[in-house]
């Protein structure tokens, strides 16, 4: 068998930077990104598609898995759209808010406020469903084995959400605990498994966040 050709390149854009520097980055980075907040009230204030499809530009330079980015992003302001996502994501939430089976959790989630109602979903100006691509769909119709998923899809939203808060915008993680409804509302195929639905824009006047602790560093790491 004759050796395929892989091409490589230098590592052109990558830049470094004294370590003086390094230490002002990351530190500055890290007061930028304890300020972000997942926030619940959104405001219906229009946000330029440009900003959203930067962010997502930047979703999509995340590593995957052999590189197979198996994401799909479907961003959602069509009002009659919203709706329906809102429409079956209450019928969802009213069944997990009142059966016996989720009790604890229901209980573990009080500190956060929440309930089974989800006006945000039909005022943020952006609803942006995340798919996960089980597997490929090849030209000629065949599967294509797709690597570690769930990790590479999580990486692909932490960038998401963390560009989304540098630019200026707020969002929230929404999971309802089925999303099968959104494959049927935003006609998606049956490999692609919905993720979240990260809600976007601007907060409401007189949002209100719960106050809550992120651990410490010495909680969360160990150094070896
Ligand atoms: N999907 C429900 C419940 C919920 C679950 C978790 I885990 C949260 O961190 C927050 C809420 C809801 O959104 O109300």
């Amino acid at each position: 068998m004759e050796a395929e050709e892989h091409k490589f390149s230098s590592l052109e854009e990558y830049s470094e930077y004294p370590v003086r520097e390094m230490k002002q980055r990351s530190t500055s980075f890290y007061t930028e990104m304890k300020r972000r907040r997942t926030v619940r009230h959104f405001s219906d204030r229009v946000v330029d598609r440009i900003i959203i499809e930067n962010c997502l530009r930047t979703a999509a330079t995340a590593p995957s898995g052999a590189n197979m980015q198996p994401w799909s992003f479907v961003v959602v302001t069509d009002r009659d759209v919203k709706r329906q996502i809102r429409e079956s994501a209450e019928k969802v939430e009213r069944e997990f808010y009142s059966k016996n089976s989720t009790r604890k959790w229901v209980e573990e989630l009080k500190p956060l406020g929440t309930d089974q109602h989800k006006p945000f979903l039909e005022i943020a100006p952006y609803l942006i469903v995340i798919f996960a691509q089980r597997y490929g769909i090849l030209p000629d119709g065949s599967k294509k084995k797709h690597y570690y998923v769930t990790e590479s899809v999580g990486i692909a939203t932490g960038m998401l959400i963390t560009s989304v808060h540098h630019a200026g915008l707020v969002s929230l993680t929404y999971t309802p605990s089925e999303m099968g409804f959104l494959n049927k509302i935003l006609s998606r195929p049956p490999n692609e498994k919905p993720f979240l639905i990260l809600v976007v824009g601007y907060p409401d006047e007189d949002t209100v966040v719960p106050v809550i602790q992120k651990k410490s560093l010495k909680d969360i790491a160990t150094f070896i």
